[in-house]
Parts: C-alpha cells; structure tokens; sequence
C-alpha cells in the first residue's frame, strides 16, 4: 500500500504537493476508494466528500445496527498536505487503518458494531486557507457558504474546485446523518514533534490539542516605481507585513505561545514595482488560550494603526480528547507492555479535534518520528515504529468493538 502512494504529489525536494481537490488529491481518493473495495469495504461519500469505508458484517444494514444502539468505531486521518509536506502526516493514519482492519480479520475478529475507515478531505487547509475545512463542515463547524466561496492562489473558489472534482457544490455541507452513525474515533498520526524520542517509546496517546487560530492580514499600499519613487513619496505595503512577521515573534515570545507567519501574497509582485497590497496569514497557537487570544490581540491592533483589514479565517479552542476513550485505549496498549503508553498534547490540529468538538468520542494516537520534524520532507516514521502503531491500533480496534 505504502508505496503506491509515494509518488503521488512528490515534488523535487522529496517532499509532497497534495491540495484538496487536485488531480493528485483525486489519484488519492481512487487509491483509497481502491483499497477499501480489496477489503470489501462498502466506500461511501457524505455530503462534504469525506471519504469513508464501511465493515459490517450484520445483521442488517450499518444504519440498523445504529439503530439498535451499535454505534460506528470509525478510525483513519487525511491523504492531503501542506505544501511541500512529509510523507506521513496524514497517510500513515489512514494506512494504519486499513492495515488494522487487516489485521483484526486476519485474528477472525468480527465486530459487533459497524467499523468504518475514513479519509477526510482537505485537513491541512493548504489550498484554500481553512484547516481540518472537510471536518469542519461535516460537523457544522465551517458554514458551507463560507468555505465554497474561500478562493485559492489562483483565484479558484472552493465551490468551482467541487465542480472540477465532479461534485455539485449545492449538495455541499453538513452530513448528520453520516455523524449519527459514530461511536467513536480514533485517530493515528504521526507526532509532529520528538517527545517520542525523548521518552523512547513508539506510540503515545493523546491528550489534547492547544488552542489554535489562523488570521488573515491585508496591509494596503499605493503601486508605483521602484527606482523614480522617493522613500517619503512611498505607501509601501510590505512594511506593514514585515512589522507582523517581526511583532509575531516578539510577542509570541513574551507570552509564552508559537506564531508563524508562513504565508504571504503580494501585488502586484513585480521586482521593480512597489507592493500595493500585501496579505499575510498568521497561525497562532499555544498551551495557554489567554495568552493566544492576548497575542492575536496585540498584533491585530498594531497591524490595524498601519490601515490593515484583520480577518479570522478559524478558530479552534483548547479540544480535550475523550478521557474515558483515550484511558480505554491506554489500558489496551498498557497490557502487554512493561512501561505504560506516555500520554501527549500536541500543538498539531487534526480532525480527530474538531469531531471532539462535535462532541463525538474521539482519541489520538502518535506514532514515533525519530526527526521530530513535520510540515517537511524531513518528517520521518521508522517502519517498526509504523507496525507498533499498527498493533496498537488494531488492539485498541478490537477492544472496542468486542469489548
Ligand atoms: O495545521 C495543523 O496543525 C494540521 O497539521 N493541519
Ligand atoms: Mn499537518
Ligand atoms: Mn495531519
Ligand atoms: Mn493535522
């Protein structure tokens, strides 16, 4: 499975380009909806085009089990990347998933609630602006309006984006009726960070998610010469723009958070012409949420005296995993092992947070990345790593559908 999907979206530097809704995003959905059909799982789409495969051997249909109080133990992550991203935020997740699904039949395992495996569509937000967009609107939290009319670096709106992919934009929204159907999720992702090596254990558990929030910021200027254009003659929009890269840093340090300015688009762009308009993204996150909302705070009121327009494109609040789900599955993992599964935050968001939000069951587990990077082609997983993973989630699987 794994290396089907290596060259899918694989840019020159080793890392990878997969956007929502791309043609490498569809080579991806077919290689899933491909895998779930080997299995034998029933591929359904729900209303934002979330990916998901069913297992249910009955009696009756997923939905009369549901019915009768068998709610879904659903598990899997996303296929798509942030520019120029690692090989396994996000795959290992979903390939884990059907691995364990392998796994569990392979023991002779038949659950007695339905098990779905799903890929959720646009998790890093990487084209259109909004992160975790396709878990978002699922669970209500993103207005369907709002994201069809987010637009991306070429000017392509999120809704014309559906129409290329073959989906009609006015289907497109929340799906309760697919929410109903689950008890529980389970999220494997690769951790973003080296806790992991620095307690030399292969797979953690979650704990929460830090508050985080990304803003857009429209520094305005006048175009004109670059070289006949006195300095005092000048309204320069990078200024602005420079001022928030420089200011994040600073107040991020005061205040004990992470800001990053990683984004920007300027006009018109030219070498020689003087920016007229310069947007900038701000993602800010940090353990503590009055420190975030203090920062974001402070930035915003400076980059508004420079006659900036400051725009919230999401917030997502400090998300607690379910504690019982996520006690449930460290108690799985602590079994059969000397030392008991480290429990982590994590300043990462992943869908598993927002359908938390939703007040849908949900948990995490981490997977080892012996560089400790992500967002890069130097995120890494060893492949024993990746099969404790496995293990983990297949136990944690069988637990709670047999339990
Ligand atoms: O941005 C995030 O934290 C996530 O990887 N989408
Ligand atoms: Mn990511
Ligand atoms: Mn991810
Ligand atoms: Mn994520």
């Amino acid at each position: 499975m794994w290396s089907d999907l290596e060259s899918v979206g694989r840019v020159s530097s080793g890392g990878y380009r997969r956007f929502a809704w791309t043609a490498e995003d569809h080579t991806l959905r077919e290689w899933f909806a491909g895998e779930c059909a080997r299995r034998g799982l029933d591929v359904t789409e729900d209303r934002v085009g979330n990916q998901w495969g069913w297992w249910w051997d009955g009696p009756g249909t997923v939905d009369e089990a549901v019915a009768t109080g068998r709610k879904a133990v659903v598990t899997g992550s996303h296929l798509d990347s942030v520019p120029d991203g690692g090989a396994f935020d996000g795959p290992l997740g979903v390939v884990c998933a059907l691995t364990a699904v392998d796994q569990l039949r392979a023991a002779g395992i038949t659950p007695q609630v339905p098990v779905a495996v799903t890929n959720f569509v646009d998790e890093e937000g990487a084209r259109f602006g909004i992160a975790c967009a396709g878990s978002r609107v699922l669970t209500g939290q993103l207005d369907p309006a709002t994201a069809l009319a987010l637009t991306d670096a070429d000017g392509t709106s999120y809704a014309d984006a559906l129409r290329s992919a073959g989906r009609g934009p006015e289907t497109f929204g929340p799906d309760p009726e697919m929410l109903r159907r689950v008890g529980a999720f389970v999220e494997l992702h690769v951790e973003q960070g080296r806790a992991l090596v620095d307690l030399d254990a292969p797979v953690a558990v979650a704990s929460d998610i830090w508050p985080h929030g990304r803003w857009r910021f429209d520094f305005p200027g006048e175009a004109n010469h670059a070289g006949t254009t006195r300095l005092e003659d000048r309204r320069d929009a990078m200024l602005g723009y420079a001022d928030l890269v420089l200011g994040a840093r600073q107040v991020a340090t005061q205040r004990g958070c992470v800001a990053t300015v990683g984004k920007v688009r300027v006009t018109p762009g030219g070498v020689n012409a003087i920016p007229s308009h310069v947007t900038g993204w701000l993602d800010a996150r940090g353990a503590d949420e009055e420190q975030v909302v203090a920062m974001v705070d402070e930035l915003t009121a400076g980059a508004r005296e420079t006659g900036a327009a400051v725009t919230r494109e999401s917030w997502t609040p400090t998300t607690r995993f379910d504690q019982r789900l996520s006690d449930r599955l460290r108690r799985v993992l602590d079994r059969d092992a000397e030392v008991s599964a480290p429990v982590l935050g994590t300043g990462a968001g992943h869908d598993a947070g927002i359908l938390a939000t939703a007040g849908i069951p949900s948990a995490m587990l981490f997977v080892r990345n012996p560089t400790g990077v992500s967002h890069s082609p130097a995120e890494h997983a060893e492949r024993e790593d990746c099969l404790a993973g496995v293990a983990a989630l297949t136990e944690c699987l069988r637990d709670l559908t047999t339990g």
